[in-house]
């Protein structure tokens, strides 16, 4: 969303400033900004088949273009945080964090915990990282999102992306797709199912709105407020910091189990 993930290497200059400037209203709250690979990460994990685990030599120069591109978009995201002086401070998920079959397994977040006491701002990302099992995984930024909100004890989680939230079909190809304002322990499983027939994507290797409500599930089963929000519209993020309403997707009424 902050990248066209169609133009490789491109990014929204236009709606990261705006980002930047709503999320002014957190800048001195304990905050984690973590971003995905958009234009710059996708191509190349599909290109050598990252997601799959490390199967042969020719994946080496995946994994160093892979890792070389998220640390470019990182860097352009944290000069533009760091031009409207927040302070943020870059943590690489590859360092911290080691996966098996994908998923985390182990995470060494003193440094993150000491950041965020001494009043920084994190700035992860999704990152080729490594896996004890397969050697290497996709860690796609949803589960980063997922993990921190639950081990930190998170009390609310905005997800921005390019369209107003959840919907019952694409709402890029099917002008009839509507927006689902709430996602609750009811219609979850439903939607899921919905959204898993719709997620095989030419270029996302996470495995899109799927992808990432998945995620969020176990995040709301903890009693964490969930949010997801078109960010390329300005004044959504604002608004759902001030507790107004929005078009969006809510997670509700899951408590904490
Ligand atoms: O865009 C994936 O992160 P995501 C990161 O959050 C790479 O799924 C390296 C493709």
């Amino acid at each position: 969303m902050i990248t066209d993930k169609h133009v490789p290497f491109s990014v929204d200059a236009e709606t990261i400033k705006n980002i930047i400037s709503e999320l002014e209203l957190v800048k001195k709250e304990k905050t984690i900004i973590v971003h995905g690979g958009g234009a710059f990460g996708h191509p190349i994990a599909k290109k050598y088949m990252l997601n799959k685990g490390f199967k042969n030599n020719d994946q080496i120069k995946g994994i160093v273009e892979t890792s070389h591109a998220m640390l470019s978009l990182n860097k352009i995201i944290v000069d533009m945080f760091t031009e409207a002086e927040f302070p943020v401070i870059s943590f690489s998920p590859h360092d911290i964090f080691i996966t098996k079959y994908g998923r985390i397994y182990r995470s060494f977040l003193q440094p993150l915990n000491h950041a965020l006491e001494l009043g920084l701002i994190p700035v992860l990302f999704g990152d080729i990282v490594y896996d004890a099992t397969q050697g290497v995984a996709i860690l796609s930024g949803d589960q980063i999102i997922s993990y921190l909100s639950m081990k930190l004890k998170a009390s609310r989680v905005i997800l921005g992306t390019d369209i107003d939230g959840i919907y019952s079909s694409d709402p890029k190809i099917d002008s009839k797709a509507q927006l689902i304002p709430e996602l609750n322990p009811e219609n979850y499983r439903r939607i899921l199912k919905l959204l898993k027939s719709t997620s095989e994507s030419q270029i996302d290797v996470t495995g899109s709105m799927y992808g990432k409500v998945r995620e969020l599930v176990k995040v709301a089963k903890n009693g964490i407020d969930i949010y997801i929000v078109n960010a390329r519209k300005p004044g959504n993020i604002s608004k759902i910091l001030n507790n107004a309403y929005i078009n969006c997707t809510r997670f509700k009424n899951w408590g904490s189990e």
